[in-house]
């Protein structure tokens, strides 16, 4: 013997007129108890109604769009078998979504004890007030940071796929997640497009979803590939790597005489002479004073790789973005070969014909601000190196040397390092160190 259910919008909370945003049934299906039939969505909250007992569909009564309220009858099912009515009340189990979505409750579909109703063509057992209670599966957008905004039929969807819904953009009403948005994220990450999951042991909270147009006028502009490539590095290095930036200053009076008087020299030569290849030349000299700086952590984490060359990478500004190609073997070449080089490199780096190769292979990097202005910043560890060198604009201050103060042209620096590698007091030799390289120009390998 068969048995009717009408099944109704249950007491969901002081809400009336919810659009129907999914319909995952049809008439004749068949069905198990605790299967999602239909998914509502509030201004607040997206939930979906489960199927009370196992059976078949026998009559839809809403259809996509339809808005519902407590007590509409939105399904009508015939049970399996002759099914007890479900308990007067049933409690949500306070469970997370996830597990509501893999695990079915049995006590949601336990028949009460005692005879069950008899049922009528008008008068079906309602199970409205008394079916499983709508799952809520996730909250609009003010809620960023915690659940995915998706219904559950797109969540079982990404998780037949693998796919990680808090990486994933939505293009649906309010920032939900569609069918589309979880097949275009495993089309850019096939792609190399978009990164795959951090491995990092723990999710970031998706940035919040905002419709600037609502506050005036907009244009986008999409990223360039080398802003793509190079954003989801700098991510993962800002993220994985625990950066401390140590700031000093180097006299560098004595150093830009020298310069100066070199000038003509390199400029015959098709090339200037900036401050930025006495600084490769003082970071060579400090790495071969502190060897772990010129080093690498193994992909265990448990072991340095300890390196015995010296080619450096220079964070190079283009129209396209940042690009960081590396010049070899700095130690063996004079500063006049490295500013030919770092020449070449940059402009080859602005027309965007550097070679893959040439922008592999660095033990450190340098990312001089100084040609633009800024007195201090925090440069990004370029992993799998352990720190980079940011410098800032010189300046000409009144510096104390005892008795009387003194004009001096003093260069900051911004060395950020891997914490793991280098402690701090390290650190701040390091630093030190390579700030006396740069004030005693006479003892430096030029
Ligand atoms: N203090 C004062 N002046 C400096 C200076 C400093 N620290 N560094 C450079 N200058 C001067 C140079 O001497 C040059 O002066 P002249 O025009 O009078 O000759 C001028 O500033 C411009 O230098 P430059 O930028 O052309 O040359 P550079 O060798 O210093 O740098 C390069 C080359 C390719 C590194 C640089 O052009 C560049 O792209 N810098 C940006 C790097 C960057 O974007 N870093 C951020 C990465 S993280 O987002």
């Amino acid at each position: 013997m068969t048995q009717q259910f009408e099944v109704k919008v249950p007491d969901i909370g002081d809400f009336s007129d919810i659009p129907v945003i999914e319909v995952l049934v049809s008439t004749g299906e068949v069905v198990a108890a605790e299967q999602s039939l239909l998914t509502l969505e509030s201004d607040k909250a997206t939930m979906e109604i489960p199927a009370p007992v196992a059976g078949t569909i026998t009559r839809m009564h809403v259809a996509l769009g339809d808005t519902v309220s407590e007590g509409d009858i939105v399904v009508v099912m015939e049970a399996d078998e002759t099914v007890e009515p479900p308990p007067t009340v049933v409690n949500a189990p306070q469970q997370t979504v996830e597990e509501q979505a893999e695990e079915p409750s049995a006590e949601m579909v336990k028949p009460a004890s005692g005879p069950p109703p008899a049922p009528s063509s008008t008068q079906l057992p309602s199970v409205g007030e008394r079916q499983s209670p709508p799952v809520a599966i996730g909250t609009v957008a003010a809620q960023a940071g915690s659940l995915p905004y998706a219904s559950p039929a797109i969540r079982r969807f990404a998780r037949k796929l693998g796919v990680d819904l808090s990486k994933v953009t939505g293009s649906g009403r309010g920032g939900r997640i569609v069918r589309e948005d979880v097949k275009a994220f495993v089309k850019s990450v096939m792609t190399g497009s978009a990164p795959a999951s951090s491995g990092l042991g723990f999710e970031l909270p998706p940035p919040p979803k905002v419709n600037f147009s609502r506050y005036g006028e907009v244009e986008v502009k999409p990223l360039s590939k080398i802003q793509k490539v190079s954003g989801s590095y700098l991510h993962r290095n800002w993220v994985s790597i625990p950066h401390v930036t140590q700031n000093d200053l180097a006299d560098i009076t004595d150093m830009e005489a020298y310069r100066k008087a070199n000038t003509e020299k390199a400029l015959e030569q098709g090339f200037k002479l900036t401050p930025l290849v006495f600084l490769i030349k003082a970071s060579v000299a400090a790495l071969k004073e502190f060897p772990f700086f010129n080093a690498s952590l193994d992909e265990s984490g448990e072991n340095l790789v300890l390196k015995k060359f010296f080619h450096i990478g220079i964070a190079v500004d283009t129209p396209n973005g940042l690009v960081v190609p590396v010049i070899r073997d700095c130690d063996q070449k004079d500063i006049f070969e490295l500013a030919a080089e770092l020449s070449d490199l940059s402009r080859r780096a602005r027309e965007g014909k550097l070679k893959p190769v040439e922008m592999q292979g660095g033990c450190f990097s340098i990312s001089s601000l100084g040609g633009i202005g800024g007195t201090s910043f925090t440069p990004i560890i370029n992993a799998p190196e352990v720190a980079i060198l940011g410098v800032s604009r010189s300046v000409t201050q009144a510096v104390w040397d005892g008795e009387s103060f003194q004009p001096r042209v003093m260069l900051p620096l911004c060395l950020s390092y891997d914490h793991r590698v280098v402690d701090g007091a390290n650190g701040a030799r390091f630093t030190r160190y390579l700030a006396g390289c740069l004030e005693d120009v006479e003892n430096m390998d030029l």
